[in-house]
């Protein structure tokens, strides 16, 4: 295992230390038209700290951030953390009804919101039960202080908090299909572990990278793709408040050149649809894309290899796990797989009484590792089910091949059983995308009129075709000619958009949802 000191304060190790090894003038963060050196960065981080602690922060409180991609977020994460305080980022596009969950379930004393996020908290600002600050970053109004006045005055230089490397640094709310968020717990040494051992030696990622995370930083996968990645080789970043839609993507690779892209499935099918009608797309100064979130559809790594000559390194991981455990890598890569384990995890498929399966049958996929999140916050019942000594159950169900390849096929909750026989609602959407007038869809099982569990298939059209009974019985044969008959999807629902997450996970449950009596 990596050798991390007892005394380890992650924000020293991610941002001073760039500056101690001569990287001061470099440039961190790309942002609209400003550039911050890690000299600047580091400021800015001992002046976000110095301005919670202004606040009555103190060590172990947590400090909610509901900032769009920003050197505020860069700032008051590392800042919080520096000082011994744990900051949760947070979903940007929850209702006021969740950040009310969140905000009185972890207790945070101090909330860092972008300007533009401000109205959804103050319509429930009158129940937050423990929130003593509203910083705003933008124009503050009343009853709300101003991150800029706050930063002003603060020094700018910090000493940092003596934690423990298993001392906890930071939080992320992981959603699951039912019930409240989660808030994994993250300890100061997971960022490291995760950088060491994925994208250093998968990435090869290095100083002269400029990485560009289409997954924002307040989810799992871009926290570690745009921030603590780039900052742990002193490599820079570029930042994008604004949603990803296509041209805005393309535009920031255009005018900031990176060289590391990490997207999720459905950004890659969204990219390819619009790269033909948007000009001056330019992609040249990419050596490698990344996807998680998904099980990346063999069909678009295949289509963007064609269009821009770029291999997509499809992997696997999870807000608990911190980042990716399980990825193809280059050279080796087997679309429609998750690629085999990151040296330093462990990984193993097990049936429900715990026993390992057999290769090429399905189990439940147990991973072992140090990025790890400690537990969940306040969820006593559920930590006893998914902490396993030093595993966890991930939830996920895999079947790995005869030269060691995992195979997602779905969340335990959404594998389907017609006839008795497990299908796989990723095998089932694989081979729909394949369709060429598809450009997204889900498939879900739903009872027949015999009460028996069948496939149904959700699907969103490409341009320039339109929704038939007549299209609908040629998808549907289309599936029945690829993969065994009883897997084709009984029902085919066209739909304008398909229920996801903010990271792009479909939500399969919601459509489940729709077809209960
Ligand atoms: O969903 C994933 O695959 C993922 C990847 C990296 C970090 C976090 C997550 C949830």
């Amino acid at each position: 295992s990596l050798q991390i000191p007892e005394q380890f304060n992650v924000a020293v190790e991610l941002v001073d230390k760039n500056l101690q090894l001569g990287r001061g003038d470099k440039v961190a963060i790309y942002y609209q038209d400003q550039t911050f050196t890690y000299e600047q960065v580091f400021r800015l981080v001992n002046k976000a700290g110095n301005a919670l602690k202004s606040l009555g922060v103190e060590r172990e409180n947590r400090v909610l951030l509901l900032l769009l991609d920003s050197p505020e977020f860069v700032a008051t994460f590392f800042g919080a953390i520096k000082m011994g305080a744990v900051p949760i980022p947070t979903n940007t596009i929850l209702k006021a009804q969740d950040y009310l969950y969140l905000l009185n379930d972890s207790r945070a004393k101090v909330a860092v919101v972008s300007e533009a996020l401000v109205p959804v908290l103050e319509s429930i600002r009158g129940e937050l039960r423990y929130l003593e600050h509203l910083v705003v970053a933008g124009q503050a109004g009343p009853g709300q202080m101003s991150y800029d006045e706050l930063i002003q005055a603060a020094s700018d230089e910090l000493e940092p908090a003596d934690t423990h490397k298993d001392e906890p640094a930071f939080w992320l709310y992981s959603s699951g299909s039912t019930g409240f968020p989660k808030g994994a717990v993250h300890l100061q040494h997971d960022m490291i572990v995760s950088a060491d051992l994925y994208a250093k030696p998968i990435l090869n990622i290095n100083e002269n990278d400029i990485c560009y995370s289409v997954a924002k930083l307040f989810f799992a996968y871009g926290l570690g793709n745009a921030l603590y990645f780039p900052f742990r080789v002193g490599a820079s970043t570029v930042l994008v408040p604004e949603a990803p839609k296509p041209e805005t993507v393309f535009a920031a690779v255009r005018r900031y050149q990176p060289t590391l892209f990490y997207g999720v499935p459905t950004s890659y099918s969204a990219l390819l649809q619009a790269a033909d009608r948007i000009p001056d797309v330019d992609m040249h100064s990419i050596r490698l894309c990344t996807s998680a979130g998904e099980s990346l559809p063999k069909s678009v790594y295949e289509a963007w290899r064609k269009k821009f000559n770029l291999i997509i390194l499809d992997g696997i991981g999870s807000t608990e796990i911190t980042h990716i455990f399980i990825t193809n890598r280059l050279g080796e890569a087997k679309p429609g797989s998750t690629g085999k384990p990151v040296p330093g995890y462990e990984a193993k498929l097990v049936d429900a009484e715990g026993n390992p399966v057999p290769t090429g049958e399905i189990g439940t996929l147990m991973v072992k590792g140090d990025s790890i999140c400690a537990y969940y916050w306040n969820k006593h019942e559920k930590n006893k089910q998914s902490f396993c000594g030093p595993w966890i159950n991930t939830g996920d169900k895999y079947l790995i091949d005869e030269e060691g390849f995992f195979w997602y096929v779905g969340r335990t909750d959404d594998m389907i059983k017609p006839g008795g026989i497990w299908v796989s609602p990723i095998e089932v959407e694989n081979t729909l995308m394949e369709h060429p007038s598809i450009l997204e869809c889900a498939v879900i099982g739903v009872r027949d009129s015999d009460n028996l569990e069948k496939p149904k298939a959700y699907v969103v059209l490409k341009e320039g075709f339109s929704a038939s009974t007549d299209l609908a019985k040629e998808i549907q044969q289309f599936v029945k000619s690829r993969i065994a008959p009883y897997k084709f999807p009984r029902w085919v629902e066209f739909v304008e958009e398909l229920p996801k997450t903010a990271s792009g996970k479909m939500l399969r449950y919601r459509l489940r949802q729709l077809n209960q009596p």
